[in-house]
């Protein structure tokens, strides 16, 4: 078997060692007979063209970011929804583990597009970075930020007052130079290995999302495979859910470290306090009916059952 692992990041960062790991794993399993090519983000285009190439069945396996999947998957915008999940990182992953409706129904509405997702992981809480101090509402006053392709995000970001624009994250670096976006959202590890702090002056420790990621393969691709090969894969996908935390846990903590001792670009880091957080969580809180009248074609029930999860979790 060769088969093809499309993802979003490069060496060194999580998703890309979490498909090495992935094809490592595989091999061992299959004696060999499993070969996974694994390819880092830029080679195959861009993240909205892989998501096409998973869909199509060029490549058959992808770790993606329903971020990219906002203007096919209607319901996967459900994950940018602002301070939806715990703020605890280990409660998020296992309600990202054990949902039903994530599990189950949002997976069908994939599915009707020819993905499947097999599991859904958290690269960690996403922070903001700025040109200019972030600390309120207020200051996202006509604040171009740079999001991730998909309605929900932009209407997130409008309701503070910004000005979002979606873009790849190849363009992000060269953009925040340049001041065509004044600021951006990501993990710790992210921000740090794609060298944004570099060109931005504040780091803003909101928690105000956790990034979830997806490993996702081609659905008719799947089903087709015996049935050992597929009971191999979701071995292999169960026992990478541990794995994925604990590496997006070492990376967060350890370029948090690195971003504040960088003393040639120097970050001004700003934590938030629950006060504070509360002021963009007010204005956040009525993206959730957006979600149910504009973007779900369910009536937001899938939301009303992740709610309803969340709660029994906290
Ligand atoms: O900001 C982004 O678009 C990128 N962020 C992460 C954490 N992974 C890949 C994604 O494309």
């Amino acid at each position: 078997y060769d088969w093809k692992f499309v993802t979003e990041e490069v060496e060194g960062q999580v998703q890309y060692e979490y498909a090495v790991e992935f094809a490592d794993r595989m091999d061992e399993k299959s004696d060999g007979q499993v070969n996974i090519e694994v390819y880092e983000f830029g080679g195959l285009g861009s993240e909205t063209d892989q998501v096409e190439q998973l869909e199509s069945g060029t490549v058959e396996m992808a770790v993606m970011s329903p971020g990219f999947t906002g203007n096919m998957v209607n319901e996967g915008q459900i994950f940018a929804l602002h301070f939806l999940f715990p703020d605890s990182v280990a409660k998020t992953q296992e309600i990202l583990n054990t949902s039903e409706a994530l599990n189950t129904d949002l997976k069908e509405q994939y599915e009707e597009h020819n993905i499947t997702p097999l599991s859904y992981w958290t690269e960690g809480a996403m922070q903001w970075t700025s040109s200019s101090e972030i600390s309120e509402p207020a200051h996202f006053e006509n604040f171009k930020m740079r999001t991730q392709d998909s309605p929900l995000i932009l209407e997130s970001y409008k309701a503070y007052g910004a000005d979002p624009t979606p873009m790849s994250w190849s363009e992000l670096y060269t953009s925040l130079d340049r001041g065509t976006v004044e600021g951006q959202e990501n993990p710790i590890f992210f921000i740090g290995d794609a060298s944004f702090h570099e060109v931005q002056d504040y780091m803003t420790i909101s928690n105000h999302n956790n990034y979830v990621a997806m490993t996702t393969v081609n659905t008719g691709w799947y089903n087709d495979l015996p049935e050992d090969m597929q009971a191999m894969l979701d071995e292999t996908t169960e026992e990478m859910q541990q794995w994925a935390f604990d590496e997006q846990n070492a990376q967060n903590e350890e370029w948090l470290e690195t971003i504040k001792n960088d003393e040639e670009n120097a970050t001004t880091i700003i934590e938030l306090d629950e006060e504070q957080r509360n002021a963009f969580r007010e204005k956040a809180e009525p993206i959730r009916d957006y979600y149910r009248e504009e973007i779900s074609t369910v009536d937001g029930a899938i939301l009303d059952k992740l709610i309803g999860e969340i709660e029994a979790v906290e």
